[in-house]
């Protein structure tokens, strides 16, 4: 099952590729975690007490599949230049999301024919718009599945950087392949000896003054960007901070 999963997630990209014409990704990367892993626990703490254990989303949960889905590079380039987000970005945040549906309803597919039940959470938009806060993160799933450690611009670095997007699926199937995350290596150059620094200075609207990210002002950016690239979707994106970095398409 674990082969057929990670195999449905890898041609799913490639024939959503296909029909769209459009090369936007690099090959995704997959980690499985147990619905039992202790270290769930620590949603609630680090993001909120209301975040959901796996059991809220599909109550004989047994597995999780975490993934990550990286940008080409020259989706991250185009986005280096001016304030406003390109287009190009604008279009892979709206093709990924789309992307990320089309997987988890194939995964539920590959889940049915086999006689389970999957749990889906869409890739974005499952957000209090007052707090900025979701019930589900995606990346400290990912987190816990050892896929990357936390940027000082927030962000999730993985092995092939940070510019990407992330996704989770529950499902009722035990899956043991595990990997063993004790080992991961902070991957944030200013984390490991304070000597990078530059994601937070990027920032147009100064969201990171004094180190204490500001989500309101950030949003706010966001909204900015979504209204102008109205015409090809709706993208309440930025992604300032996140490109032209030593993290942005590799590890550090
Ligand atoms: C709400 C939301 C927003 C809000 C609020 C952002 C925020 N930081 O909270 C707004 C709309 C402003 C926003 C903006 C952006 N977002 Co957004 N957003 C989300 C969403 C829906 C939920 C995030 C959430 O609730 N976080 C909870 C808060 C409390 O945690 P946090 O912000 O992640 O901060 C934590 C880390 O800093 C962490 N941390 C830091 N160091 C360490 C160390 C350890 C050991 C641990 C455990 C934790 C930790 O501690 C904080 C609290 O736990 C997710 C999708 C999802 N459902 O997961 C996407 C998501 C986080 N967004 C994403 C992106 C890319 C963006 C933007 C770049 C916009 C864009 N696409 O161009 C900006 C970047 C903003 C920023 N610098 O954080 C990606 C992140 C990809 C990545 N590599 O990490 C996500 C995962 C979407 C996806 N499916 O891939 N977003
Ligand atoms: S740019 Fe430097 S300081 Fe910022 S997250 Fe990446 S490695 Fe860390
Ligand atoms: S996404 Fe844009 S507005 Fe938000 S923190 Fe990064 S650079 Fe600032």
């Amino acid at each position: 099952m674990y082969n057929k999963i990670i195999g449905t997630i890898k041609t799913t990209v490639i024939g959503y590729e296909t029909n769209s014409q459009l090369k936007l990704w690099k090959e995704p990367i997959v980690e499985i975690i147990s619905a039992k892993d202790e270290k769930l626990k620590i949603l609630k703490e680090v993001v909120s007490v209301e975040h959901f254990m796996p059991y809220d989303i599909l109550s004989d949960a047994k597995s999780i599949i975490s993934f990550f889905i990286p940008f080409q590079e020259n989706i991250i380039r185009s986005n280096i230049k001016g304030i406003m987000a390109s287009e190009k970005w604008a279009i892979a945040y709206i093709k990924t999301n789309d992307l990320i549906k089309t997987i988890n309803d194939d995964i539920e597919k590959l889940m049915e024919q086999n006689g389970y039940k999957t749990g889906k959470i869409p890739a974005t938009h499952n957000f209090d718009v007052e707090k900025l806060i979701s019930n589900w993160s995606h990346r400290h799933i990912a987190y816990i599945g050892g896929i990357g450690t936390f940027g000082i611009n927030n962000m999730l670095i993985t092995k092939d950087g940070c510019c990407g997007r992330f996704g989770s699926i529950i499902i009722n199937y035990e899956l043991n392949e595990y990997k063993q995350t004790n080992e991961v290596k902070e991957k944030c150059l200013n984390k490991l000896n304070g000597s990078c620094g530059i994601c937070q200075k990027k920032c147009i609207v100064n969201a990171y003054e004094n180190n204490k990210y500001d989500r309101y002002k950030c949003y706010k950016q966001c909204l900015k960007n979504a209204e102008y690239h109205k015409n090809i979707g709706y993208a309440d994106i930025c992604g300032k901070c996140l490109v032209g970095l030593p993290c942005s398409i590799k590890e550090p």
